[in-house]
């Protein structure tokens, strides 16, 4: 036998480079649902249906066109629970010249792969992913020499490399790069949010369903209601339901919440994209096609390709660039634990309690829940990196380290000293309220600093702020609240300093 092609969970689609030369006559495929893969987090069970039932489907599709795939289903009294001891296996039945794989997204399993020519005893050929714009080697030499490594800059690159909303002389379309100032509106129930795609399990993901459910018992969400897809199909028909429905608004409502609507405008192929199933350029060109035909506004169709090409793009280069240093950074000091209301949505702050709730019915929160209501409070609360990063990473189902990691420790816990932005996204109560109707339902009261009934999210902000003077008193954009908070009269600030300090105490109980 020639090659031993292994293709990872999140490497579902037959334009993956493993598979570039590749031939059904001489070479052989392995996929394998593993132990170590499946828990080295508490993956939402949702997550788990969805790749496992990806990747059973993706494994019949490849049989179908005259591939033979070596493929191991979950069973917890497999043998082999490790990719490395499935290769181990399959090369010792098939004695291929070579293994073929396409590097991975995490630095743990990428370190692991790193020794497998040598303990496998057989040459691995590690190729590039080709499904992003920019390669490792690319992004590093973009960042090379840079005082200051921003998002903006990067996604112009990106805008000029693939030519999306460029017009022929090579300016940015409507004359402007990024249109996030008119993105800002709140949602009050008008226009109607469409919902996500939903497709009914097939008999195969039923299956899957019941395996999760009995082998994974502890880990976190549920796997009622899937309606995810599973095929590439189907993730084609999530996409083409966003450009209907959700694309025009996208832009308006893309900071929005609401009490009433999980999902929004946003479009819920991040768990597509992020596995295969959707290609982040095809997606960003059909979104772009939509501007075309007159179908969606320019500011709805940049942000979404400013998420992908720019955001999306931007974070997986930061992480290559810098782990593993990276996830052990801490700028901010923090060392409180995560509460454990995290785990349960049992809270009475409203807005943390629908965003985790949220999130253990559907695997799936939008960007502004992750960033300014269970972000937020992390980062107000000082609590350590490395445990808000495992909660991120577990109970999202679009989630893989090399984009949860940057997302939470750089962007929304300022550890990394700011690549992600160039002040933390802390905000007090005020900012939830504006964007949401969150408010209306809580126990807390918004406008109150202090007192027994006061919005936590409150104190905590400008403790945050006075506690981290030294950090961030001299950064420019942030001068206006300082200075805001040095004018308030000493015996208010002290008010709410001790309300800060309580809460900080008993964390557990809000
Ligand atoms: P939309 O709002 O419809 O955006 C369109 C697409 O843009 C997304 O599908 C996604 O591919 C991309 N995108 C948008 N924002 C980002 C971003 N900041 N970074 C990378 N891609 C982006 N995204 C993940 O894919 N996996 C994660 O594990 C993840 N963890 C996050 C953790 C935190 C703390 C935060 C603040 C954000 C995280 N994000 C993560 C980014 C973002 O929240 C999700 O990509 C988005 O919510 C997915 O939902 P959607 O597909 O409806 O996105
Ligand atoms: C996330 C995941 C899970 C839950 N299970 C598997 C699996 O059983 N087999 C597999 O090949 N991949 C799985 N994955 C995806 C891998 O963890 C992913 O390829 C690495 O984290 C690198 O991104
Ligand atoms: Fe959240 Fe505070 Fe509003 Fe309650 S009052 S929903 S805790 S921001």
């Amino acid at each position: 036998m020639r090659h031993l092609i292994l293709i990872l969970g999140d490497q579902l689609t037959t334009g993956i480079s493993a598979l570039a030369d590749a031939d059904p006559a001489q070479d052989r495929i392995v996929m394998a649902e593993v132990h170590n893969e499946a828990s080295y987090t508490n993956h939402h069970r949702k997550k788990l249906v969805l790749l496992f039932s990806a990747m059973r489907h993706f494994a019949a599709a490849l049989e179908d066109v005259g591939w033979t795939v070596d493929y191991q289903r979950y069973h917890p009294d497999n043998p082999n629970q490790s990719l490395e001891a499935v290769l181990d296996r399959t090369i010792r039945e098939n004695a291929p010249e070579r293994v073929v794989v396409t590097e991975c997204g995490e630095w743990r399993l990428h370190e692991q792969m790193m020794g497998w020519a040598d303990r496998l005893n057989c040459p691995v050929d590690i190729r590039e992913d080709t499904r992003f714009l920019a390669s490792k080697s690319e992004f590093a030499a973009w960042a090379k020499d840079r005082k200051q490594l921003r998002m903006e800059f990067f996604y112009r690159e990106m805008r000029r490399k693939t030519g999306l909303l460029m017009t022929d002389d090579g300016q940015p379309e409507g004359d402007q790069w990024n249109f996030d100032a008119d993105n800002r509106r709140k949602w009050k129930g008008a226009p109607p949010a469409p919902g996500p795609f939903r497709v009914t399990p097939d008999a195969l993901t039923r299956d899957v369903i019941d395996s999760v459910n009995e082998f994974f018992p502890d880990h976190f969400g549920t796997t009622d209601d899937f309606h995810f897809a599973v095929t590439h199909q189907d993730a084609q028909g999530a996409l083409e339901h966003f450009l209907d429905f959700a694309l025009p608004c996208f832009g308006d409502y893309q900071d929005a919440m609401s009490d009433d609507e999980d999902w929004l405008f946003h479009s819920v192929l991040s768990p597509y994209i992020n596995c295969g199933l959707l290609d982040p350029l095809a997606v960003c060109q059909t979104a772009v096609d939509r501007y075309h035909d007159g179908m969606a506004p320019l500011n709805a169709v940049e942000g979404f390709v400013r998420q992908i090409i720019g955001w999306r793009e931007f974070v997986r280069g930061i992480y290559w660039l810098h782990m593993p240093a990276y996830a052990e950074e801490n700028r901010l000091g923090n060392t409180r634990a995560l509460p454990w209301f995290y785990w349960t949505g049992d809270t009475d702050m409203h807005c943390m309690h629908r965003a985790i709730d949220a999130t253990r019915r559907n695997g799936y929160a939008h960007h502004i829940q992750r960033l300014m209501v269970t972000g937020n409070f992390a980062l107000l609360a000082g609590v350590t990196p490395a445990e808000i990063c495992d909660w991120y990473l577990a109970v999202y189902a679009d989630a893989y380290d090399w984009v949860e990691l940057p997302n939470t420790l750089g962007m929304v816990m300022h550890a990394d000293g700011g690549y992600l932005g160039s002040k933390p996204y802390a905000a007090s109560g005020k900012y939830i309220q504006r964007m949401s109707d969150y408010c209306k339902h809580c126990r807390y009261d918004v406008k109150q600093s202090f007192g027994e009934n006061a919005c936590p999210f409150n104190a905590l902000y400008w403790h945050f702020v006075d506690r981290h003077r030294d950090q961030f008193g001299s950064n420019h954009r942030m001068g206006m609240i300082y200075r805001n908070w040095d004018r308030q009269p000493t015996e208010r600030r002290d008010a709410i300093i001790a309300r800060g300090e309580h809460l900080l105490s008993q964390l557990e109980t809000l």
